[in-house]
């Protein structure tokens, strides 16, 4: 069985990083190792949150580790907390990261043209430079403008697009996806650059008129899991966008109107059935 390593925080009530990964991931049939960053009440968009850092704790599970036969086909970051955790993903990558590992890396920090609470135009820098350390990463537009100093922009054309790509592609990874990129009214999607072929790809759906927290990290687990059980590029994230889009319509039902997350549970038996399809073809 393939296995991934998924290293973001657990937010214990609000359905993101952690607690979205592992269930999406491993019901896409692939093992999934969590290394917790940070342990949190609930993510930061609830008021009066609690964290606990777990900085201090990952030398020592990352050196017991080392002891074990540990393979990793994917090491998949979300949200990271501190420059300091970045340095330690920059060590995971060097002990842990083999050929055939891929390094995906999502720059979880902001949506909707502003950073998340706990962060500043610093940390946005160096996540920059830790994403040149990637293979590969699906920042959204708005982390994309803070990381290249782009104005950010929410009449996009394609132009914009293919230049904040190029920006992207600058910092190192080889493959860079920009997510929340619609190119029509009406249509939302991914737009991406291979920079091993020089090939711009795109996958449009009709765009949904509503935001949920935790989407972000929705799309990124499927693209992994995807990558990891043997899909193209352009298959993976089309399926995440697919699922990601599905899930967003079924939360709209939802009476309860849960703003925090997405109910990604109800639709897990659709994206097992859409990776399936997409591995039989
Ligand atoms: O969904 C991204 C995310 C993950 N973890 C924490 C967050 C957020 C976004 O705000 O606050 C703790």
């Amino acid at each position: 069985m393939k296995r991934v390593l998924s290293i973001q925080d657990i937010s214990c009530f609000g359905k993101c990083s952690t607690t979205v990964a592992l269930p999406i991931i491993s019901a896409m049939g692939v093992e999934t190792t969590i290394l917790p960053t940070a342990v949190l009440s609930t993510h930061t968009m609830f008021p009066g949150f609690t964290v606990k850092d777990l900085t201090d704790e990952l030398p020592k599970i990352l050196d017991h580790w080392k002891t074990q036969d540990i393979h990793f086909d994917a090491i998949y970051t979300g949200y990271l907390g501190t420059v300091e955790q970045m340095d330690i993903v920059r060590r995971i990558f060097a002990d842990f990261k083999d050929e055939d590992t891929i390094a995906f890396v999502d720059p979880v920090m902001a949506d909707h043209g502003k950073l998340y609470p706990a962060f500043d135009e610093a940390y946005a820098k160096e996540n920059a430079k830790f994403c040149g350390a990637a293979d590969i990463i699906v920042p959204n537009l708005t982390e994309a403008c803070f990381m290249t100093d782009t104005e950010y922009r929410e009449d996009i054309d394609e132009a914009y697009v293919k230049d904040l790509l190029q920006k992207l592609a600058a910092l190192g990874a080889k493959i860079v996806v920009l997510t929340g990129i619609g190119l029509a009214p009406g249509k939302n999607g991914i737009y991406g650059l291979d920079t091993t072929t020089g090939e711009y790809f795109t996958y449009q759906n009709d765009n949904v008129d509503a935001t949920y927290h935790g989407t972000g990290d929705v799309f990124s687990s499927v693209s992994v899991g995807g990558l990891v059980r043997g899909l193209s590029l352009t298959d993976a994230f089309a399926l995440a966008a697919d699922y990601t889009v599905d899930t967003i319509r079924e939360t709209m039902k939802n009476p309860d109107k849960p703003w925090y997350g997405v109910d990604f549970e109800t639709t897990i038996p659709s994206l097992v059935q859409g990776l399936q399809a997409k591995l039989n073809k």
